[in-house]
């Protein structure tokens, strides 16, 4: 019986020190951007609530080669968004903002953590849901002026502070307030990261594979 223990006992060490690598980070955000803005910049600080509280988040759109007049609106529209309709209980348009839909490379994401002292960066990728209010398959005024948001995160290696060395992936969910009829956008979400030390020889296959992902 008390080598079972001893056993169980290392066993359960070695599942702890396991999950101990990697590091789970949430946070809520708040903030502002314009998709007619050239680059489209959606900026703000954390709320309350996570594990980051005091600190900034930055998201930029990879723009690279959208109209920057009057046919801007139009372009990104017909682009992300028009091809994307799926019939529902509201039916939606989702906009999809990645280099699987279109961008040249993925869009920025920088995190500025002052509650524990570290910064991280990566790539995202950002999902923007637009409700087809009355299924007429048109989009109408009123409609693209309140929705939800997702993406997928990659955080690279090149963190500092609290962050240096870590890598990993995560995802984040929220809504969006347009200033209908103005473009400028408020996002609220939820970001979710998990981490792992990426800096030592044992994690060089997270970093491979994070690596991937970011390339
Ligand atoms: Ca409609």
């Amino acid at each position: 019986m008390r080598a079972f223990m001893i056993v169980t006992a290392a066993l359960l060490m070695v599942a702890q020190a396991a999950v101990a690598e990697e590091t789970f980070v949430w946070f809520y955000g708040l903030g502002a951007g314009d998709f007619m803005n050239n680059p489209p910049v959606f900026t703000g600080p954390m709320d309350g609530g996570g594990m980051i509280t005091d600190g900034s988040w930055t998201i930029t759109i990879n723009d690279t080669g959208w109209p920057t007049d009057g046919t801007r609106y139009d372009y990104i529209w017909n682009t992300f968004f028009a091809g994307n309709y799926v019939p529902g209980t509201p039916s939606v348009w989702t906009g999809y903002f990645d280099t699987a839909h279109g961008l040249p490379a993925m869009n920025t994401i920088a995190i500025v953590d002052n509650t524990n002292g570290g910064t991280m960066s990566g790539v995202c990728s950002v999902q923007i849901e637009v409700q087809d209010m009355d299924n007429d398959m048109v989009l109408d005024e009123g409609e693209f002026c309140t929705g939800s948001l997702a993406g997928i995160v990659v955080i690279i290696r090149n963190g500092t502070g609290c962050y240096d060395g870590m890598c990993g992936t995560g995802n984040y969910y929220g809504t969006y307030v347009k200033a209908c009829p103005g473009t400028a956008e408020d996002w609220n979400f939820g970001m979710y990261l998990w981490l792992d030390d990426c800096s030592t020889p044992t994690e060089n296959t997270s970093w491979g594979s994070i690596k991937a992902l970011f390339q």
